[in-house]
């Protein structure tokens, strides 16, 4: 039987979130993650274990039909690879910081100055696109510290809390891109590998919407019903049924997290009581 490969990290912020996913599709590593390749139950797919640099050059030539990594670095390596999938995971972004004390009236102030980074490729693309002459240091790993070195002027990295930044004296000063982790495949995948990968998206989408929304439960007088019942439509409607005490109801339904507090807040004030609201596993619509 056909079998999906997708390829994952094999060791570093990628890796526990990604098998995370995976494991809430129904699919388990059977032989652990130290070895190069691992079988699964519960899916046809094969794992790759790769470092996230090596990702996108498995997939443009096909060893791996798919793989999960950072955006930043599918669009640093530039392959021939398509983004099919978000995956909500590893939030990032990567941005040009500067020491703290240094002017910065807006993007020219990086004029001829040298930027340290692990991104060439993009800062090149960036430095390009705003007319800048700056000089690009690529080296690999702690860029942060450049700077204070006297190595660099400036730096061109990931950002998440902000911590590494402020530890080492450096503000920052551009966001050039919002990054997590994506699925990326190949440009031509035979019809039967598609419809697997089809298959996996179906599962991971379904997680996704979980993730989500919220189960609400909530006790409603029947005076207030269709006032209430307006406020969680749901996914077709709330289910209702009668309380024990007349003139109550109870209402189950489905709500999204972006606008949960709104709601709960005009719930309380339509005169719903016993607010219960629950994580849900899995949302298949
Ligand atoms: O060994 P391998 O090559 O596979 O791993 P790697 O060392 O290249 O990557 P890894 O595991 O460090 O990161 C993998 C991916 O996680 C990155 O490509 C990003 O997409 C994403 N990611 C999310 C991050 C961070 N958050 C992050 N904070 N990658 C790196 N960092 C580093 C950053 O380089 C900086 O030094 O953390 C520091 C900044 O963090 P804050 O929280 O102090 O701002
Ligand atoms: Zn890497």
């Amino acid at each position: 039987m056909e079998k999906l490969t997708m390829a994952i990290q094999k060791s570093g912020r990628l890796s526990e979130d990604s098998i995370k996913l995976l494991k809430k599709c129904g699919i388990r590593i059977q032989n652990g993650n130290n070895k190069l390749k691992a079988k699964t139950n519960g899916f046809p797919l094969e794992l790759i274990f790769l470092r996230d640099d090596d990702i996108p050059q498995y997939v443009e030539d096909g060893v791996a039909d798919a793989g999960i990594l950072g955006l930043n670095e599918v669009l640093e390596k530039n392959k021939q690879v398509e983004v099919i999938e978000n995956l909500g995971f590893s939030r990032c972004r990567l941005s040009v910081a500067i020491p703290r004390d240094m002017d910065y009236p807006g993007k020219e102030a990086l004029n001829g100055k040298r930027i340290a980074t692990s991104y060439p490729i993009l800062l090149e693309k960036f430095i390009r696109e705003n007319g800048l002459k700056a000089e690009i240091h690529p080296i690999s790993g702690s860029v942060e510290v450049t700077p204070g070195l006297g190595l660099a002027d400036a730096i061109f990295e990931i950002v998440s809390s902000g911590s590494t930044l402020l530890s080492n004296g450096l503000k920052e000063v551009e966001t050039v891109l919002q990054s997590e982790a994506v699925m990326i495949t190949g440009t031509s995948l035979p019809q039967e590998i598609q419809g697997l990968l089809d298959q996996l998206l179906f599962r991971i989408r379904s997680v996704q919407k979980a993730a989500h929304n919220k189960y609400i439960l909530l006790n409603a007088p029947e005076s207030k019903l269709e006032q209430i019942i307006s406020l969680i439509p749901g996914i077709k409607s709330p289910t209702m049924m009668p309380l024990a005490e007349s003139g109550w109801y109870s209402l189950h339904s489905v709500i999204s997290e972006d606008d949960f507090w709104d709601v709960i807040d005009q719930l309380k004030a339509a005169g719903a009581e016993g607010i219960l609201v629950v994580p849900i596993e899995n949302m298949v619509t």
